[in-house]
Formats: structure tokens, sequence, C-alpha cells
């Protein structure tokens, strides 16, 4: 039989990730990787390369670079009016992170910016941002909303998310989070802002298609589990799946809310013990660390890394790209730091941004692996060795990327590879 390609990658080393080959990364070297349609059609070894058709110029001799599943960066707040630089100053000279917030800073000031901030504006801010996560290799991303906690902004932020993914040649997912923080004119009403969540916000952005999924902030200074199950409530009868920021800052027993409702995840995860560990378990909800918020937030207290080992939990990461804990777009950066803070192996740190993090979105059956038949989303690298992208610190050097087999090139030497891809 003669395979027909729309793209052939040859002489290439592939970091499958996928877990049914068993070499570290699911490796195969000297490889070839064949796509039809947007999918990966072939992949396997360079000598076991069947009969195929495929126009020359679509053959790309990859010249031993490696190829990896496109990044999945599955937790970001990527569009936000302004910055906080000025806070982080403050924090510097000894105010705490709860404390700038309950001085109505902290995640209001972004709001207030949020609110404020022309539409195009935020567009550009934002695409900016994604362009650097393009050029560390990601893919997919997946932003939030809840900088405008009221109607009119979380549209205009979800918009801005939806105009973003036809511009920028990557895959956006979106999430409602109008449960971030209370808007200033509910102070001390948290039930009466759950009530607009659940009465209006939610029913509207379902009916208008521009949330792919509701996630909260279940914390001390946000809201309490019994609020976060109502939103919970509300978004399982509009069919949307769930995710939640929980046990960041103490334990509240978000996780085992979050694995009660099936959630996709749960984020952040510093102060969970072993029975919302084995909750998440149970439900297959998937831990995703934010390794970019423990480090600007200099907190002490770890995600517990072993016992998520111990009990089978899938670890993604992500950068939680955000104007206030975690201003970070560097994907590889976020690698580094899962080993080095975490203790991740530079594997886990691999696998969390591709294989778990394409399953903290529900897109496990979509990308995250290289494996036939799923989407041709991938990273190409110059490297000697995968471990190499947690070794850098920071080293955004992802050559081009394929988006549904699509090229794009992308980073530092995108010219001298533009030439040879
Ligand atoms: N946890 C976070 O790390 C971000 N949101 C959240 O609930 C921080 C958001 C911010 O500080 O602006
Ligand atoms: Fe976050």
């Amino acid at each position: 039989m003669t395979l027909n390609f729309d793209t052939l990658f040859i002489n290439a080393n592939l970091a499958t990730m996928d877990l049914n080959i068993e070499t570290p990364y699911g490796t195969i070297k000297n490889g070839a990787l064949g796509t039809k349609d947007g999918r990966i059609a072939w992949i396997g070894e360079m000598g076991n390369l069947p009969k195929y058709k495929c126009k020359k110029k679509n053959i790309r001799d990859c010249q031993g670079d490696w190829i990896t599943p496109g990044l999945v960066d599955c937790h970001t707040h990527l569009v936000f009016g302004g910055n906080r630089a000025r806070e982080f100053e403050q924090r510097l000279n000894g105010v705490s992170y709860e404390q700038i917030a309950k001085n109505g800073g902290g995640i209001i000031s972004t709001v207030t910016a949020t609110r404020d901030a022309d539409e195009e504006i935020l567009a550009l801010d934002a695409s900016d941002r994604l362009m650097d996560l393009a050029s560390g290799g990601v893919t997919t991303v997946e932003i939030k909303s809840g900088y405008g906690l009221d109607l009119e902004t979380e549209i205009k932020m979800l918009k801005t998310m939806r105009s973003l993914a036809a511009q920028e040649d990557v895959r956006v997912v979106t999430t409602f989070l109008g449960a971030h923080a209370i808007p200033p004119e509910y102070k001390g009403r948290s039930d009466d802002y759950i009530d607009l969540i659940c009465n209006v916000m939610v029913p509207k952005l379902a009916k208008l298609g521009l949330a792919d999924a509701v996630d909260g902030f279940c914390e001390n200074i946000a809201f309490s589990p019994d609020q976060i199950r109502r939103v919970f409530e509300t978004a399982k009868k509009y069919a949307l799946p769930v995710k939640l920021h929980a046990e960041q800052l103490s334990n509240q027993g978000g996780a085992k809310l979050a694995a009660e409702f099936g959630a996709l995840s749960a984020d952040h995860l510093e102060y969970i013990d072993e029975d919302g560990v084995k909750a998440m378990a149970a439900s297959g909800t998937v831990a995703v660390l934010l390794p970019g918020a423990f480090y600007c937030l200099k907190e002490r207290k770890k995600p517990p890394v072993e016992l998520f080992r111990k009990h089978g939990v899938p670890m993604a990461l992500a950068t939680d790209c955000n104007p206030g804990s975690s201003p970070i777009t560097s994907p590889p950066l976020i690698l580094n730091m899962a080993c080095t803070l975490f203790g991740f192996t530079p594997e886990e740190a691999l696998a969390g941004m591709t294989r778990e993090g394409a399953k903290a979105l529900g897109l496990g059956n979509e990308i995250g692996t290289l494996e036939i038949g799923k989407s041709a989303d991938l990273a190409l690298w110059t490297l000697e060795h995968p471990s190499e992208l947690s070794y850098w610190v920071g080293r955004d050097y992802c050559q081009a990327r394929v988006l549904g087999s699509v090229l794009i090139n992308s980073g530092r030497n995108g010219a001298k590879y533009a030439k040879i891809y």
C-alpha cells in the first residue's frame, strides 16, 4: 500500500511522549513523521518508512533535530489590562500578596485596568504575550477570563481570546473565571455576586458559546467551597466542564470538591492533603502545578509531588501567566522551575506541558503526544537530547512549530530554518 502525505518530516528524533512506546520520552531515534489532512498519518523509524507519495517541496529534512508534541500551556490569564509592577515593589517592601488583595489591590487593580482597557489594546498586549509563548513552542493555550467580573467585560475578554485564536496560529481554549474575586461593587455581598454568575453570566456565555469551561478561585481571600459548588452546579446544567484554583494559599478542600464534580483539573495545590490527592486520583482529575506562581510569591510549601506520583494523579505544568503572581511567558522556564523547585524529572516536566497538559484541557485524544490520528501539532528543536528543554533556564529556542500540519516558523533561528523546513 502507498501512503499519501501532505508533509513528511525525515531524519528527525521524535520525543513522542506516547506511553505505549517504552523508551524514555517515548523516543524514536532517526525517525520520520508524515501528516495527512492535518493529522499524524505515520510515525516510526526511517528504516521502516513505507512506500509513500509526497510533494518534494513538502518533505522536510530535519537534520537530526528533535520533534516533540507542540507544547500545551493549560492555565493562563493572558488577557489583562496594565500590569502590577508597582505591587511587585510593594511585596519586596514587605507587604504580603494577601494584604495587597485585602487593601483593594491585587486582582481588583487588574480588574479596574481591564474594564478601562480599549479592546484593541487588550488584544494587542495579549497577542504580544502569546507570541512569546509560541516562540517557546506552545501550540495550544488555555486563557481564563476573570479580570472583568461584570458581564460586559467578561464578554470583552472572552471575545479577545477568540480573536487571538484567529490571529496567532495557536489553538486557544477559553475558560470563564467569573468566580475569581469579589468585584468592588459587590463588596460584602459575595453571595449576591455568585447569584449573578449563576443566574446571568454562565447562561449568557453558554448561549454565546464563548466559554469552553468554567473555573473558580476557592480561597479565604476569594470564594468558599459552598459558593464554588453553586457555580459548578450551574456549569453542569449548561454541560460546561469545570476546573478549580484550589489549595493555593491554604487547604479549603477545593480539590475534593473539584473531584466530586469530575473536574478536568485542580490547579496550584500547594496545600492539598493526601485525602484530596486520593479524591483526584479516583475522579481522574489532573493536578496542574504552577511553579511560576510558587516562585514569584516566594512560597515555601511545595505541592506534594511524591503523593501525586504514589496515587497516579497526572501532573501538568503551566505558566499561569498573569500580572500578579506569575508574570511569566516562557514555557521552558516553567519546565526548569518544575525540576529545580518541585523535583520533577525533565521527562515528567515535558509530559506536564504536552501529554498531561492536553488531558487537563480534555483534549487528551486530540493533542499532547505524537501518535497516529492525533492533530499534527508539533514543536521542532535543535537539541542533543530532550532533557535540554528543562536544563537551559528559560531559553526559548523552538525552531519551528507545526499546527494541524501547517508549518509556522518561529524562534530565534526562524529565518535560517525557513530555508531548511
Ligand atoms: N491564582 C493565581 O495565581 C492567579 N489567580 C488566581 O486565582 C493570580 C491572579 C492575579 O494575582 O492577578
Ligand atoms: Fe491562575
